[in-house]
């Protein structure tokens, strides 16, 4: 069966600490992304944008930045996901900043239960987003999607998906992580999440690292791949509001999506935190979309299995 696949365009930067994350989806199809998936025998429709509120950039609140227009996005994002799964599609959605994940995930893990499948969220990022409104430094919500979807954070985000918490720690693995904030570095680990940091990659390298985050996926595992675009090497991708040196190669980026591919078993996607505004002649949303090819199974030779 042909994968249909569908575009949802979340432009946003609500939850973001830079300007710019909101051109991210419009980069993404001048990046050819529908023409180029499509050459691989995929089915794409691109359903156009969501809409919703404009960024009024204001200081944090009771540490939250722009809190009631966060939620009003992701619920737009979780209707629109929940009703892509629902029809059978895989859905891409097409950031906009990394709050939105929460709408997303949420969507995929209340489907997930609807329909009695297992589910692992990869986590590709620089940043482990496990931030709560006590420990966060900035109040920025694409810090926070880790630990809303884990059940801390404002009500409304935590309670997005159909039960609370959305999903438990150890259905997330993050990997590619190299800059957590303090607070939230206790966090994490009183939480048990699994991370696979850029020491433990430097260290088994990338393939036995995607070995272990791939451990245990059977024909009922929905997998959903959350890629935030900072998770690479700033040197390769700099078109991200919050760069951190030390990234992934083009070749570890490479494989870490070839290996996901080879599983058969993506589901659904989110491509996030892509910045425009801070690109240089579009070259992130290109290597972004050559990673998304790779990650649909693009290879270069037929590959014997
Ligand atoms: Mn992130």
């Amino acid at each position: 069966m042909t994968q249909r696949i569908v575009l949802i365009g979340a432009p946003t930067d609500i939850g973001a600490g830079a300007r710019g994350a909101s051109m991210g989806p419009e980069a993404l199809r001048v990046a050819d992304i529908k023409p180029i998936l499509e050459s691989h025998g995929l089915s794409v429709e691109d359903h156009g944008n969501l809409a919703g509120p404009t960024n009024p950039w204001l200081p944090p609140v009771a540490g939250y930045r722009h809190l009631a227009e966060v939620i009003e996005w992701n619920r737009a994002v979780h209707d629109a996901m929940l009703a892509a799964l629902q029809a059978g599609q895989l859905p891409i959605l097409l950031g906009g900043d990394h709050s939105l994940a929460v709408g997303s995930i949420s969507a995929v893990a209340r489907h997930c239960r609807a329909v009695g499948k297992k589910l692992r969220v990869l986590w590709l990022d620089a940043h482990a987003d496990f931030n709560t409104s006590t420990i966060t430094p900035s109040g920025n919500l694409h810090g926070m999607p880790v630990a809303c979807l884990c059940g801390h954070g404002p009500a409304e985000l935590v309670s997005m998906s159909d039960q609370v918490p959305a999903i438990e720690p150890w259905n997330i693995y993050q990997i590619g992580i190299r800059s957590v904030d303090q607070g939230e570095k206790r966090f994490v680990h009183e939480m048990g999440l699994d991370v696979f940091d850029m020491r433990f990659i430097d260290e088994n390298g990338m393939r036995h690292t995607m070995e272990q985050a791939l451990l245990g996926l059977d024909d009922n595992t929905h997998l959903h791949v959350s890629f935030d675009v900072d998770f690479l090497d700033p040197e390769i991708a700099p078109g991200v509001g919050t760069l951190v040196p030390g990234g992934p190669t083009y070749r570890e980026a490479q494989l870490c999506m070839e290996m996901i591919a080879d599983t058969g078993r993506l589901a659904s996607l989110d491509v996030v935190e892509l910045n425009p505004a801070l690109d240089v002649r579009n070259k992130t949303a290109d290597l972004a979309v050559d990673l998304i090819e790779s990650l649909f199974g693009k290879s270069t030779l037929m590959r014997r299995s």
